[in-house]
């Protein structure tokens, strides 16, 4: 018996339908993801059982063996909501890592290679104040010292939700910036779709940090100099400046609502949560500022709810409904090339539930996604999804996330119910984890929460979680922790 050069010290057949089989890991085996493969020889011929990744040496024994398969080995990083504090947690629960901060994030946090933690902030402001609401990031060295941070929250722009490091360094944001009434009218806005009297669409910058303070902003990309008003069918790479998602706040000024930025650095694109269109959004990064503003900075790709671009009588082709953190998975975990995405599940035709897709784009590369003409939209697939089932489904209306492990499982994040899970491809949980850090409640609790009003209390989410990610053991980030 043997698992690839491992040799197996006994086999018993500890049942009528039961072969046990025992195996000593050597003590000098390396410390990784291990591939079970066991084989029979039988009468009639081998049998053999594989289970890739199927278990982690070096990693607590958790138990279970080899049903589910094991966590994903790693640390998870997160911050909740209502926190100043961002942490970093092993796979059994105990917090190994905390960085304290004055503010709240605005709203993810991310580990670097460098051993540094880049995270957003929700300054104080008053500027733009809708949900996911930032306006500033930091970055603090592994001792928690702050060594870098950056504003831009002013009465014309705040940053919000998200941000991507790019390998060069220089950060993708997010950010709202303010249109007045006459200028969305311009446009072509409909006067009955301007409630607040004005209007948020959103941005991209792109910033080059200089020094312990500030940065300089090297590439900007705005929705809107891609807005068209007539003939909207016929420009699936524009943005219908009069399409809102149903509801008195679709009418409102935070009229996107892009909830999650990502960068392909080998496609030089940029992925998009245009949450209030329920839709995802690509864009090329390899332009000019001036181009970017200009029809090389249309959208190369869109998917989720074709209604926004080809009218009422596409509705019934939505997938997406108010969706969060859509990433592309990174070479080298099963799915490379695709794309995740937290399916919050508001609104669906067959009622709320959360998913976890999995989508498979038309093409990949760069001039693909067959872009820019009126046959765009529909070929991607959703080639893996998760809800659970029945009485097991899980449900949140907002935030959360989902990630695709090196293993191949799928970290998800249920964000209003604090809920980090590990599900294999087919579905089984492997790990499980419920947020039960609140203590920080005091910092930003408004006055009119009181014990006495729990309802009210839970409309802040003490325990939400915007997002969470598995920091993989061998992450160079990780280099400083003393494990
Ligand atoms: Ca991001």
């Amino acid at each position: 018996m043997t698992i690839g050069d491992i040799s197996g010290t006994s086999l018993t057949h500890s049942s009528l339908d039961t072969v046990t089989a025992i195996f000593d890991i050597p003590t000098n085996e390396v410390e990784d993801l291990k591939n079970a493969v066991v084989t029979f020889t039988t009468p009639q011929g081998q049998i053999s059982f594989t289970m890739v990744n199927g278990f982690t040496v070096g990693d607590p024994v958790i138990g279970g063996g080899l049903t589910n398969g094991a966590p994903s080995p790693g640390y998870n990083l997160f911050g909740t909501i209502i926190s100043t504090n961002t942490y970093l947690m092993d796979n059994d629960g105990n917090i190994v890592k905390t960085w304290s901060s004055k503010y709240s994030p605005g709203n993810s946090v991310y580990l670097l290679e460098n051993s540094t933690l880049m995270r957003t902030a929700k300054t104080g402001s008053t500027n733009f104040n809708s949900g996911g609401a930032g306006g500033r990031v930091e970055q603090y060295d592994w001792d928690g010292n702050l060594i870098w941070a950056f504003d831009y929250d002013t009465t014309e722009h705040r940053l919000h939700h998200d941000i991507e490091v790019m390998t060069n360094g220089n950060i993708l944001m997010i950010a709202w910036e303010l249109k007045t009434k006459a200028e969305a009218l311009a446009v072509g806005r409909s006067a009955s779709l301007l409630t607040d009297g004005k209007l948020w669409p959103d941005h991209v910058i792109e910033v080059a940090p200089t020094g312990s303070y500030g940065g300089t902003i090297v590439w900007e990309w705005h929705i809107w100099d891609h807005l068209v008003e007539t003939n909207v069918n016929l420009h699936p790479e524009l943005i219908d400046i009069n399409y809102v998602m149903s509801g008195p706040a679709g009418r409102g000024a935070d009229w996107n609502h892009i909830n999650a930025i990502d960068y392909n650095e080998e496609l030089d694109q940029i992925l998009l949560s245009a949450r209030n269109q329920s839709e995802i959004w690509i864009i090329d990064h390899n332009t000019t500022t001036a181009e970017a503003a200009g029809s090389a900075g249309d959208l190369l790709y869109r998917w989720g709810n074709p209604q926004v671009y080809l009218g009422g009588g596409f509705a019934q082709q939505q997938q997406l409904f108010g969706q969060h953190d859509v990433r592309w998975i990174p070479d080298g975990r099963p799915g490379a090339g695709n794309l995740t995405v937290f399916n919050n599940g508001r609104d669906r035709f067959d009622g709320a539930y959360s998913s976890v897709d999995e989508i498979r784009l038309p093409k990949h590369g760069r001039g693909g996604y067959g872009a820019k003409d009126a046959t765009m939209p529909a070929k991607a697939e959703i080639v893996w999804s998760f809800s659970g089932s029945g009485d097991k489904r899980f449900y949140s209306s907002h935030i959360s996330g989902a990630e695709r492990l090196p293993n191949g499982n799928t970290l998800i994040c249920a964000g209003i119910q604090g809920r980090i899970f590990e599900v294999t491809p087919h579905g089984k949980i492997v790990w499980d984890y419920f947020n039960p850090i609140t203590e920080d409640m005091s910092a930003d609790i408004p006055p009119w929460v009181t014990s006495s009003n729990p309802m009210v209390a839970r409309q802040i989410e003490p325990f939400g979680l915007l997002r969470a990610s598995r920091v993989g053991r061998n992450h160079p980030g990780l280099k400083k922790l003393s494990k």
